[in-house]
Parts: structure tokens; C-alpha cells; sequence
């Protein structure tokens, strides 16, 4: 029988990381340019939400504000040739993979100069010179996909690693521990992250997620798996790039439960009626990613207010740029609404 506090929502201590506690590097520059990154992701969600609700996202989005220190700490804890398969909720992974703000805010307009052409939207996101082998609409498929890059990795001897996304949602359906079992089964460099926001749609993952937690529950298919503050870059850093070194060794497949929260509804425009402000408010002001992150920087010396307000600057700046492209961009043309696949694999050099 569960009490008020066993609730979703309610803030408990995140476990320790894959690694302990993950003390400060002395490089302020590349620390910067991560809190950079993370500035830019939320200065895109918020300016890309605000459109959404006027119409100028067809289809809507999943705004992933609040999970910026996943998505950075993760692309910063690999290395180039490293491949990210996320969600349907993945703008994120997109800029820290280092998208141009340009190309993903005009994919999510639907137009001819986004990542895709305008032809995959928000939710299908993808550039593989950059490593995002796609986001993807399909709950749990994107962890298939990363799959299927540790697989050739280990056939190719080429040394690259795959992290392939799902969320608590995502955390109970099927497909998901077949993709987990066959990564420990055959020994893949993968390494398996459930982005546990708490929610699935309007359903508290408490409510319906049997076991003492996501991570516990993969540790019975044989591989590592650890709980991570979702909330702290450094730490995700830290356990992605341990896990990634022990694949990249040959030790197989790590699973990674990152504790997070998203701050807006599950798409743009969605009532909130399943937990409360309070919870939200409880979450932005004792843990955002940012702010903890910025004033960590400050502390330790490495971050004046003057570089947090040029870093805050540039972000916006990019941002307005991406949107102003995105607006100017135009349509992409009709006739490759269909058979543009063939072109596009021609282009690539694929025999077909
Ligand atoms: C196979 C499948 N079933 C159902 C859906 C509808 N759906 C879209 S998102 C979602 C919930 C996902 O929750 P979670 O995995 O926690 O990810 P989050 O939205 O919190 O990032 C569902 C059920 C879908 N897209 N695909
Ligand atoms: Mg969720």
C-alpha cells in the first residue's frame, strides 16, 4: 500500500552516480562551453514551445525543458563516432549532439532547410555525420536502433559506443528489456538510458511501475546499472563516460536510470491536471540543471556573472537567428513527398 509520500513527484535524494560523486575539472572553458550548451537547449524549448502554441510547429512538440544536464552530460561524456538514438522528446540530444539550432528549428517549421528537409518534424530528428542515428515517435523503438549501432560496432571492430534513450514510460514495455537482454547477452557496446522524468503522458511512473526502481529492475539482465542525478551534468558526464569506456573495452552493455523531471506538459499546450504547481515549483527551485550548474561554476571560480550573461546572450541570439531562418525557409517541394528515399540513399552512395 503506497502513503502521500510514496508518490510520484515527491523529492527524494538521487542516488549516488555510476562513479561517486563527481568532483569539478579545473577547465572553465570547456565547463562554459557545456553550461553553454545547456543555456542554449532550454532558450531553444521555451522559444520553440511559445511557437508551438501559435501553430508553427505542425504536429506539436514534447518540450524537455528541465532535462538539459541529460542530454549535455551525455553527448559530453563521448567521444566523435559515438552514435545517440533518443525519443519522441528529444530536442535536447539533438543540440547537444551539436545540430545547428538553424536545421532543427526548421525541421520542427516543416521546412526544406531543417536536419531532415522538413520531411520528419519534431519528433524525427536526425544526423548521422553528427552521430544522432534519430529521434523517434515510436515509445521504446529508439533503444532498438542504438541496438542495432552497438551490434555493428562490435562486428565492425570500430570502437564507437551507442546510447539509446527511453524514459520511465518507455521503461514498461516489452521491447525495451528484449533490446536490454540481448545488449547483455551478446556484449554490446551499448549503454541503455531511461530518462525517468516521472511521468508518461498524464500516468505517474509510480503508479504503474512495479519493483523498488527502473534501474534495479534492469540489473536483473545481467549488466551494471545504476541510478544518476539527472539534474547534475557533471554526474551524468561521469557515468556516461564510465560506462562508455567499460563498453569501448569489451565488458558489454551499462544501464543508466537518470533521475530527471520535465517542467511542461507532456506535449506544448497540454493541461496539467496530474500533479501539482507546487510539485513543479519544489523541482525548478531546488534542482534545475542550469541554475545548479551555473552556481557550482561560480563557487569553484570559474564563472563570472558577466560570462553567465554572455553565455545567456549568445543563446538568445542563436535562437532568434534559428527562428528567423526557420520563418524564411521555405516548403519543401511537393514532389519529393514520396520517393525522395531512393535520392537520398543515392546521395549517401548506397547500392540499391
Ligand atoms: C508504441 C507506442 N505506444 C504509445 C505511444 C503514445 N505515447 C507517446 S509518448 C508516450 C509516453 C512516453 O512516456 P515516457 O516514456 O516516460 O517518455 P516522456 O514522454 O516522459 O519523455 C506514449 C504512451 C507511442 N508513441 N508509441
Ligand atoms: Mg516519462
Amino acid at each position: 500500500m503506497s502513503t502521500d509520500d510514496d508518490q510520484a513527484g515527491v523529492l527524494t535524494a538521487p542516488a549516488p552516480s555510476a562513479a561517486g560523486p563527481a568532483d569539478l575539472p579545473a577547465d572553465g572553458p570547456a565547463l562554459r562551453d557545456w553550461l553553454g550548451d545547456m543555456l542554449l537547449i532550454r532558450t531553444f524549448e521555451e522559444t520553440a514551445d511559445g511557437l508551438a502554441l501559435r501553430g508553427k510547429v505542425p504536429g506539436g512538440m514534447h518540450p524537455a525543458i528541465g532535462q538539459e544536464a541529460v542530454a549535455v552530460g551525455i553527448a559530453r561524456g563521448l567521444r566523435d563516432g559515438d552514435v545517440v538514438a533518443g525519443t519522441h522528446r528529444s530536442h535536447h540530444h539533438a543540440l547537444a549532439k551539436h545540430l545547428p539550432p538553424d536545421a532543427v528549428m526548421a525541421e520542427l517549421y516543416g521546412k526544406r532547410d531543417g536536419a531532415n528537409g522538413g520531411r520528419g518534424g519534431s519528433m524525427h530528428l536526425a544526423d548521422f555525420d553528427r552521430g544522432l542515428w534519430g529521434t523517434n515517435g515510436i515509445v521504446g523503438a529508439g533503444l532498438g536502433i542504438a541496438l542495432g549501432g552497438a551490434l555493428g560496432s562490435s562486428i565492425l571492430r570500430n570502437g564507437s559506443v551507442a546510447v539509446g534513450l527511453f524514459g520511465d514510460g518507455g521503461a514498461n514495455t516489452g521491447r525495451t528489456w528484449e533490446f536490454v537482454n540481448l545488449a547483455a547477452v551478446w556484449n554490446l557496446p551499448l549503454v541503455v538510458v531511461c530518462e525517468n522524468n516521472l511521468y508518461a503522458v498524464e500516468t505517474a511512473s509510480k503508479s504503474v511501475t512495479g519493483g523498488t526502481s527502473v534501474a534495479e529492475r534492469a540489473a536483473g539482465f545481467g549488466l551494471p546499472s545504476h541510478q544518476v542525478d539527472g539534474q547534475d551534468v557533471l554526474a551524468v558526464q561521469v557515468a556516461v563516460r564510465a560506462a562508455a569506456d567499460r563498453a569501448r573495452s569489451g565488458a558489454g552493455p551499462t544501464f543508466l536510470e537518470m533521475l530527471t523531471y520535465r517542467y511542461k506538459g507532456h506535449n506544448s499546450g497540454e493541461v496539467v491536471r496530474y500533479r501539482t504547481e507546487d510539485e513543479v515549483l519544489q523541482w525548478r527551485s531546488s534542482r534545475d540543471p542550469v541554475e545548479r550548474f551555473s552556481a557550482r561554476l561560480t563557487d569553484a571560480g570559474l564563472l563570472t556573472p558577466e560570462q553567465l550573461t554572455d553565455l545567456a546572450d549568445r543563446a538568445r541570439r542563436t535562437i532568434d537567428h534559428a527562428v528567423t531562418v526557420a520563418e524564411e525557409s521555405p516548403w519543401p517541394d511537393p514532389s519529393t513527398a514520396a520517393g525522395n528515399v531512393s535520392a537520398w540513399s543515392d546521395s549517401q552512395g548506397y547500392t540499391r
